[in-house]
């Protein structure tokens, strides 16, 4: 069966903000307060989107989220007309507000976790939200991401879709920030990658002592279940807790695989050698290439301000396996020499190319977050909603939408202007039609 691995990058929506949200992040707590540019933000993300394409690439877009999420500021207390529960809340509550002000879906590598067929017992692609019960703002996106999957996924007979886990911080899942699938070729059996940060129904077990860790073996094996995966060809490792303390926040700012390459950090998991037996019991003989990149090359705090392991690591139509890279990897004298150096040594990786994603990047959202991976046989491609592929078309039309409704410009303060919300709304409810998704927004269905 003939696969590709899609991309599908999350939209930035137009509300994107640095509101310092993340404890454990280091952008987003350092760039905390900063002015954000929406408008700029889009752009970015979408000409991402369009390079890949025009690499040959599967390329697909998620739409964002309404925000403010006005329903569950409701939901906290604030009564009226939607512009007083707007003002009320920034009064009140402003930490809370801003809260429900993030666009912080764009991150679609947390919006779910997506095992392709080939991997599940009922052959079909499995889709489970992220609940990302860790941070409050988070937490309101796992809803609307099930509409969008569904809207997007929307052929019953290729695509399962699962409802998220129980939104509490036992079953704390991040989606596919924390998820691998290794393999020889994307149609075939691969071996699913899970990395958490703690147990959460066992004290003894190590965990980081300063940042949370935010996904837990126990929601990492739920999810798991639900896809129906083989136990042999699924493996469980725990992120190694002093990176987390470190600022390493999800396994996808540590390490990256795709098919026959794992390339991660000396320390980014606890136990490194038995995940190598473990994924490796799980494939055939063909050859299997574990990428460590040394602490005295690359230390953790310069992969943490760099994100070059949030880098996707793609093959191009032609095979060649490449990545793409922030421009902050460039930047940065010791990752780019790394890097330099890795696409002449022997190993399948070719060649990096770095991109502009400054906006995402100062909230700790690299190339890896803005995408979520699905491996598709052409008939599931078929099963797409067409109208949410990247190409020519597509691209001239969000680009004109994002120059007709996105600001250049938003401080903390602007949030609260009721405009905004009209115009988010104005803005999405076009978006459904040129992304053909329906009445995904509770605002459309009032
Ligand atoms: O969850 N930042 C996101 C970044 C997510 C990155 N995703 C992956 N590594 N896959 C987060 O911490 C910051 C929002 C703010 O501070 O305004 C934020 O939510």
């Amino acid at each position: 069966m003939k696969c590709v691995e899609a991309n599908f990058d999350g939209l930035v929506g137009p509300t994107h903000n640095y509101a310092g949200l993340s404890v454990g992040n280091v952008a987003s707590k350092s760039n905390a307060n900063a002015v954000s540019n929406p408008k700029q933000a889009a752009l970015q993300g979408l000409a991402k989107m369009k390079s890949l394409a025009d690499m040959g690439m599967l390329q697909g877009v998620l739409a964002p989220q309404e925000r403010p999420d006005i329903y569950s500021l409701r939901r906290l207390g604030f009564t009226g007309d939607d512009a007083n529960v707007m003002r009320e809340a920034y009064k009140q509550a402003p930490h809370i507000f801003l809260a429900s002000s993030s666009a912080s879906s764009m991150w679609t590598a947390n919006a779910a976790t997506v095992s392709p067929s080939a991997d599940t017992a009922d052959n079909k692609v499995h889709f489970t939200p992220a609940n990302l019960t860790n941070k409050y703002h988070r937490s309101l996106e796992p809803v609307t991401t099930g509409n969008i999957l569904k809207a997007v996924f929307n052929d019953e007979r290729h695509f399962a879709h699962h409802m998220h886990l129980p939104d509490n911080d036992h079953f704390g899942d991040e989606g596919a920030a924390n998820h691998t699938r290794l393999c020889h070729e994307y149609g075939e059996p691969g071996v699913e990658l899970f990395v958490y940060g703690k147990h959460a129904f066992d004290d003894n077990q190590p965990k980081p002592s300063k940042f949370p860790a935010r996904q837990t073996i126990e929601a990492s094996q739920a999810v798991a279940r639900l896809h129906q995966l083989n136990n042999t060809r699924t493996v469980f490792a725990q992120q190694n807790p002093q990176v987390i303390d470190d600022g390493v926040f999800h396994n996808d700012v540590i390490a990256v695989g795709n098919r026959n390459v794992l390339f991660y950090h000396q320390d980014a998991f606890l136990d490194t050698e038995r995940l190598k037996t473990d994924v490796l019991a799980g494939l055939d003989e063909r050859p299997f290439h574990f990428i460590e990149v040394p602490r005295d090359s690359v230390s953790v705090q310069d992969a943490v301000k760099s994100y070059v392991f949030n880098t996707q690591l793609i093959n191009l139509p032609n095979d060649e396996m490449v990545i793409i890279a922030p421009m902050e990897c460039q930047q940065n004298p010791a990752v780019y020499s790394y890097l330099q150096q890795l696409t002449q040594d022997n190993n399948p990786i070719t060649n990096v190319h770095y991109f502009d994603v400054k906006q995402s990047m100062q909230n700790g959202g690299g190339p890896a977050c803005l995408r979520l991976r699905v491996a598709l046989s052409e008939q599931e491609q078929g099963g797409v909603n067409k109208a949410c592929w990247m190409n020519e078309r597509s691209y001239t039309a969000l680009q004109a939408w994002v120059n007709k409704h996105y600001r250049d410009r938003i401080h903390a303060d602007d949030l609260a202007d009721p405009q905004l919300l009209i115009e988010s709304r104005n803005a999405l409810d076009e978006l459904t039609q040129i992304l053909n998704l329906g009445s995904v927004y509770r605002f459309q269905k009032a």
